[in-house]
């Protein structure tokens, strides 16, 4: 049975003391997901490996509901942000929500038949993410992106079409700028 609970969130550090999932996710390992191979392995080279995003969760056994955080590092690979990987849900009629705690990014979205939008992340903004929607957030600031995040325990990824094809959009760094730019390769 699924108990009552209050659960602490760092919203500097993302740390959730009493989370009892846990991921980190490295720069390597997201060979792929960055447009400019070059940049990617120089980037390796010159930095070394080191983590990307960290995703901490809180689940109780037969709980509908599930959170936690993901707090990602500042930094760019070539002139795209440092970015999660961006997926579906698998079950196709869950959202999911997204509260900024410290940081700055932008959340890109889209669903399957092509339409695209694009939440702006900073502390205090909830972003609303309908079912249906690919999302993958980006940090485009120089702090790390701290958000919590709360979703239907069985929504599941669905990373298959986003791994494949990519975004529509990228964001990109631009004059010093975030620019949302149309992704030539999708
Ligand atoms: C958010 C949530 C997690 C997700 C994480 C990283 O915190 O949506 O469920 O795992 O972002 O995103 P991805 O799995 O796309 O790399
Ligand atoms: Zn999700």
């Amino acid at each position: 049975m699924s108990l009552p609970a209050g659960i602490f969130i760092n919203g500097v550090t993302g740390e959730v003391p009493d989370a009892n999932e846990h991921y980190i996710k490295t720069i390597g390992e997201l060979r792929g997901l960055y447009r400019d191979v070059t940049a990617f392995d120089t980037y390796l080279r010159d930095c070394g490996d080191g983590p990307a995003y960290a995703v901490a969760g809180y689940r109780q056994a037969d709980s509908d509901i599930i959170f936690g955080t993901t707090t990602m590092q500042p930094g760019k690979i070539g002139d795209e942000y440092f970015m999660t990987r961006g997926h579906y849900h698998v079950r196709r009629d869950c959202g999911e929500v997204y509260y900024t705690q410290s940081g700055h990014g932008v959340l890109l979205l889209q669903t399957r038949e092509g339409e695209t939008r694009e939440v702006t992340m900073a502390p205090g903004v909830c972003a609303f993410i309908p079912p249906d929607w690919a999302h993958r957030s980006v940090n485009t600031g120089p702090e790390p992106l701290v958000f919590a995040w709360f979703c239907q325990a069985t929504a599941g990824h669905d990373y298959g079409d986003i791994l494949s094809h990519g975004m529509r959009k990228l964001a990109v760094e631009r004059a010093d700028t975030l620019a949302i730019v149309a992704n030539p390769g999708f």
